[in-house]
This record gives C-alpha cells, structure tokens and sequence, in this order.
C-alpha cells in the first residue's frame, strides 16, 4: 500500500500529495498524516510555501462518507484547515478532476487555488442531507459573494473551474504540468514578500452584503426543499456567514451539521448514494466483463416513448436511427423532438447551435435495413405482444451480428420475446420512463439468457447517457410497476369505504411524494388506465364511470378533480362525491371515517410487501436496488430513502402486524406478508434473496 500522504520538495516549495484511492477521501487514514506534514512544514525553516495537491484521478472528493456517524476521530478536517490557515507561508490547493465537499473546503484552507480548466468545484453535502461542516458555508461566501455562495451550496450542484475562475473561487487555470505551475504560483507569491491572506479573513463581500437580496433568494431557494431539512440549514448558514462573527459562525454549521448528520433525512440520502454505486455492481457481471461499443443507437417507434428515447441517447452523444412506419409518423415524432428542443432553447438551457447539432444527429427512416450500421436497437412500438415479436423478426433480419435487441416493454414478459428471436444471448428490455428525456431511471431487464457482457453494456451506456440504471428479473411489471399495482389497489376501495380523493393525495403529498395517486391519474389521463384494464378484462368502478363520462383528467379539464379552464389546480369535484356514494350504495358497502394511518397501511404498507416478494423471488438484487427505482421513477421522497429503507424506520414488526390485519379482513393477496418481510420483523434486518 502506497503511503496517504506524501512530501516532495520543489526547491523551497514542498509539494504534499494526497493518496487515498478512488476519489481521496478525506480519511483518517489521510488526516491523520496531513496533519503531521503541516506540522513539519510549518516548522521547517527552508520551506518557503507549500503545494497540496493530489494523487490519482482526483483532488480530494470530500469528507469519508463511510466515517459518518460514528465518533470523528481527530485531527478532523477543521483542524487541518486551521493548520493550513495559520502556516504562516503560502499554501496552495492544486485541483484536478474535482474538488467537493470537504475537499473544497480544505482548498478554501489554503491561502491560494490553482486549477485545471477541466476541473469542477463544489459543495454537493446537501445532497447527502448535510450542510458543509468543514467551514464552507463561512468561507465560500467570503470569495464569491453570497448569492453565488447560496446557490452552490443550497443546490450542491459543482460549478465548472472556468465558472470558479470568473467568480474568484480560483485563481489561475493552467494547461500542462498542474503540480509544477502550482509550485510556481506558489514561489511568486513567496517572491512577492507579501502575507499570505486566509480566506476568513477576507471580509470585503461579506461586509457588503445585501441582505435583503440574500433573503429574497433564499426564500425562493426554501420553497423548492419539499421537506427536505437540509436545503433550509444550508442558506440560514450562509447568512449566519453574513452576521455572525467568523468564528461563531462556524461553531453554528458545525452544530447545525452535527444534528443533520444524525437524523433520518442525512442517513436516507446517504443510503441512496450508496445504493446507487451499488446498483451498477451485478451479480454474473464481473469487473472483467468488457461492455460492447456503442456507436450508434436505432430506435423504433417515433411516438412519445421512442421519441423520448432517441433524445435522452442524442442529449448522451450518441448518434441515433429513428425509425417509423411511414413518413407522416416520422415527420410527427421529429417535430416534436424539435418543439422540445425548442422550449429548452427558449428556457436558455441549449443554445440555438446545439439544437442544429441534437437534431442533425437523428438520421431518419421508415426502412428496416437502415439499421444495419446501429450497435443498440431498441423497439418502442404498441405494447402487444405480437407487435413486438414481429418488429424483432424485422430487426433480426437486418441486424449486424452482436448488434444489442432490446424492448422498451412495461409489462410483457421479456422471455418469451427474446426466444422469439434467433439470439436471445443479445436480447434485454430496457425500460424507460416517460417522459424518457428527462427521467433519470432506466430498468435494465435481464433475460434468462442475456449474456453478462450485454448486461455491461447497458449499464455503461445507461450511465453515459446520465440515467440511473437498475438491473432488474422478469415479471409482470418488473419491480417498479409491479409495485406500483400493489400501491394502487386499494386506492378505489378507500374511497368507496369513506376516503375522499384529496385525503388519499394529501397523504401522499404530506409524506413527501409530489403528488398523490389521484393527481397522477388526472395528469397521466385516466383514459390510459381505461384501455389496460379493458385490454385485460379488468374493471374499476369510480375510474371507468369517469371516463364514460369523457371526464379524463387535466387534458379534458376534469377527472377525479376539476380544473377550472385550463388551470393545473385541482379542486374537489362534487359530482365525483355523488359518485362515490352513489356506487357505495350500490355495492352495500357502509362508509365511515377513514384516517391517515388506514390509508398508509392500505397503500405504502402493500407496496413494501410487494417489494419484499420481489426481493424473495430475486427480480431485484437488493432491497437497496428497489429503492433505486422508486426514488428515480416514482418520485419516492429522497429524504425517506426509498420504499425499503423505509420500511426499516416504520418498523418491520408493525408492518407486519397491520398486514396480518389487513390481510384477516379483506383476504387480498396484496396484504399476505412477505416471509421475508416475517423475517426481518424476527432478526430487524431485511434478508436478501440467496
Ligand atoms: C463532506 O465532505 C462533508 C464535509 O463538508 C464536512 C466533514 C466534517 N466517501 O461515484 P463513484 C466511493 S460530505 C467515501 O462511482 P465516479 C464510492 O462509493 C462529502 N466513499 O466514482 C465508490 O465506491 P465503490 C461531499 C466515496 O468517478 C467509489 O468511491 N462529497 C466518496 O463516478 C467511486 O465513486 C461528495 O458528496 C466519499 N466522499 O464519481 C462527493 N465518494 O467503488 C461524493 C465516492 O466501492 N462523490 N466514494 O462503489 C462523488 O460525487 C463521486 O464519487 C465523484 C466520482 C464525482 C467524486
């Protein structure tokens, strides 16, 4: 093992590097000899300024996510900054790659920061439920002003080094050897004979503050958090940095990051971080296993799925076939990808020159063999099974050897299609989420065949293309719909029990979702609903009397709401209470007062049974997978988790019971636990499949 931290010398100016694969975390392992380094160098006489730089393919990417919540051993990261403060020669940070987190925070230690142009510079801990507790909201204020302060910190989103450049968060970019001009930088500043400034000691931005344009931002920031506890801390600290004296405003983020990291939002989200890295690790997909090229992508079907998909590949670099049945579909599906494009152009987001360069990367067609060069082909075409097997027959016809099949099928069942084809070892679903441009979760669906390298390529080519992909096992609505049936079924029920629509949804929104069930319904259109059930056979009483009714939903300006002309707000509709009472009656059932809980039970609770079942019959690797899917495609509130993390704060042995409830009463599949679920009510831990 190669040392953490490491000095060299570039005549007076020492070069201290940091070692601490894969992104240099700021370890004990590293603090510990940090600290001794600057001890040393501070003492050293023939030490004129020093250089902190780092090994590997990044600066130090921010605090050890690993070590939190558990007793900080020291030197923390604070002392370090103070060392590095009160070195009494110049220091300076030399970032490549990216410095986050406490990384950041470490070079804003330093007296000077000097950057590759490439770098990325950020303080992302809110994303981790966290504010920055290394001194970040004090010190970043102080070099690029607070409103600059409050949006990097408040959105954890990095800026780029040219951004950080233009706003005094750095201050040289350089080309070539970074180590060797940093040292350089740092022998000027040496030959200046000037004192080195700390940054907390630069008051001047702070001073000048307009405080009401800082509130007025930050106001508008809060209003965004939905829930979220950590956004909020965040902008009170940056204005504590406006304030409060330096030091206390530092004692006050170090308290205030304390308590964060301790409660349950911090310890979800940083579940969710983990559990994302976690989901590209696949069982039978080696780090060995070589993922195919991908060049180019064709799609089939121009319709609002297809569609979506060719932009999300086209927006990922990847050039795509976008293949249609006839001219008049192809020129409907192309226009609105260029409407599309249009909005965001209008919105400031894409340039009018990358639009021209997004649209001049779909290549058009309605003829089969113009799929012959894609690597990817992928069927968005009417979900029925025949449809399916009889594009892939096409597909198959033209397709070069070792080209990738896949299907964007919701439902149907990914085997059967595949031994349809001639190559089932190339054949995968990959099911996006509508709108597919813009939704980050992709459902990688794994065949019975589908060789490992296949399973490879869609995960470097999903994450390429910035989704969030989940390898997920054949089943009836893989893990996502599937469990969004078991949330669902009862939904009419409690209404027909004496639920109101908006108590249902108010639930929901309260515990964090963006919207409730019914929301959705109006919004997605319960036409769409209509047609599934009536393909199935399947009926539901409140849903389909409604859409008898041409009451669809916001499209037709009244659903399970009204909207008054063409507005978004819904407001209850009192001939949908008629309704409901009316077709109670008719089906003898007595209403009564339904409470918050009993819709939780009747809807959550049947939803983590049904993720337990998944995890049982091994459709999903990991109880932390499933939560991967429902943070990324449902909308799932991050600061709970997922459905399964969850569960494990609800109480496996209280869901258990209010399912064996549940299940007694209505004798509904949905209620019946889980043995895994009985299981982890017994030992307090959720098994895994073996
Ligand atoms: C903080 O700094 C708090 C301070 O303000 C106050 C402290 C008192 N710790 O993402 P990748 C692992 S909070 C531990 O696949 P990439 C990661 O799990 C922190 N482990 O690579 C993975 O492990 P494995 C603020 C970490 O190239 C491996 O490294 N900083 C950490 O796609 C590779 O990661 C952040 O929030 C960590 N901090 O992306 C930045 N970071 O291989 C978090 C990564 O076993 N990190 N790992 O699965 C990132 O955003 C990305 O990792 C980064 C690289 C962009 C750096």
């Amino acid at each position: 093992m190669t040392e953490a931290v490491t000095i060299a010398r570039d005549g007076e100016i020492a070069i201290v590097t940091i070692d601490n694969p894969p992104v240099n975390a700021m370890s004990f392992h590293v603090r510990e000899p940090l600290m001794a380094a600057l001890t040393a160098l501070r003492d050293d006489a023939s030490v004129a300024g020093i250089v902190l730089a780092c090994a590997g393919r990044t600066f130090v990417a921010g605090a050890d996510i690993t070590e939190f919540g558990k007793p900080m051993q020291k030197p923390e990261l604070r002392d370090l900054i103070a060392a590095l403060e009160t070195l009494g020669k110049p220091a300076v940070a030399a970032i490549h790659g990216t410095a986050l987190g406490g990384g950041l925070e470490l070079a804003l230690g330093c007296h000077f920061r000097v950057a590759e142009a490439s770098a990325k510079l950020g303080l992302p801990e809110v994303k981790l439920g966290i504010l920055p507790g290394g001194g970040g909201t004090v010190r970043l204020p102080r070099l690029v002003g607070p409103l600059k302060a409050l949006d990097m910190i408040v959105s954890g989103t990095p800026i780029s080094a040219k951004d950080a450049l233009a706003n005094g968060l750095v201050d040289a970019l350089v080309d070539g050897d970074l180590v060797a001009k940093a040292a350089a930088f740092a022998r000027e500043q040496v030959k200046s004979g000037k004192q080195p400034v700390a940054v907390r000691d630069r008051n001047e931005l702070v001073e000048s503050a307009d405080l009401a344009a800082v509130d007025a931002r930050a106001t508008e920031l809060a209003r965004k958090a939905r829930g979220l506890e950590a956004p909020i801390a965040c902008a009170e600290a940056v204005r504590n940095a406006l304030t409060l004296p330096f030091d206390e405003a530092l004692t006050r983020e170090r308290e205030v990051f304390a308590k964060l990291v301790a409660g349950d939002q911090s310890k979800a989200q940083r579940h969710l971080f983990f559990a994302e890295r976690e989901a590209a690790k696949v069982p039978g997909v080696g780090k060995d296993v070589k993922p195919r090229e991908i060049a180019r992508v064709g799609i089939i079907g121009a319709g609002t799925m297809g569609g979506g998909i060719a932009m999300a590949f086209v927006n990922g670099g990847i050039p795509v076939t976008l293949l249609e049945m006839n001219r008049e579909a192809l020129d409907r599906g192309l226009a609105t990808i260029e409407k599309n494009y249009a909005i965001s152009v209008s919105r400031g987001s894409l340039t009018e020159e990358a639009k021209a360069g997004r649209m001049a990367a779909f290549t058009p067609s309605t003829d089969y063999a113009d799929l012959a060069d894609c690597d990817l082909i992928i069927e968005a075409v009417f979900e029925e099974m025949s449809v399916k097997k009889d594009v892939f027959g096409k597909i198959e016809a033209v397709a070069k050897p070792g080209a990738i099949l896949a299907t964007n099928t919701s439902y149907l069942d990914v085997n059967e299609i595949a031994a349809s084809t001639g190559r089932p070892q190339d054949f995968l679903g990959l099911h996006f989420f509508s709108p597919a441009n813009v939704m980050k979760l992709l459902e990688i669906v794994r065949g019975a065949k589908t060789a490992p390298d296949v399973l490879a390529t869609a995960l470097a080519v999903g994450k390429k293309i910035g989704k969030v992909p989940v390898v997920v096992g054949v089943c009836h609505g893989f893990v996502g719909n599937r469990m969004l049936g078991a949330r669902g079924a009862e939904t009419e029920p409690l209404l027909l029990e004496g639920a109101t629509p908006q108590q249902v949804d108010n639930v929901f929104t309260d515990f964090g979702w963006p919207m409730g069930p019914f929301q959705m319904w109006d919004l997605a259109g319960l036409d769409i609903g209509w047609r599934n059930r009536k393909a199935q056979g399947k009926t539901a009483v409140i849903a389909d009397t409604l859409c008898e009714r041409g009451h669809f939903g916001q499209k037709t300006g009244r659903g399970v709401y009204l909207y008054e002309s063409g507005s978004r707000t819904p407001t209850p509709d009192p001939e949908v209470a008629a309704l409901i009472e009316e077709k109670a009656k008719q089906l003898g059932i007595d209403r009564r007062e339904i409470s918050s809980q009993e819709i939780i039970e009747r809807t959550f609770y049947p939803l983590i049974n049904e993720g337990a079942k998944i995890l049982e019959e091994g459709i999903a690797a990991r109880a932390s997978d499933i939560d991967i899917v429902w943070v990324n495609g449902y909308g799932f509130p991050i600061g709970k988790g997922g459905p399964m993390f969850w569960a494990s704060l609800e109480g496996y042995g209280k869901i258990v019971e209010r399912l064996d409830y549940w299940y007694a009463r209505t004798g509904k599949d949905i209620f019946k636990p889980a043995e895994l679920l009985r299981k982890a009510a017994e030992t307090g831990k959720l098994a895994e499949a073996a």
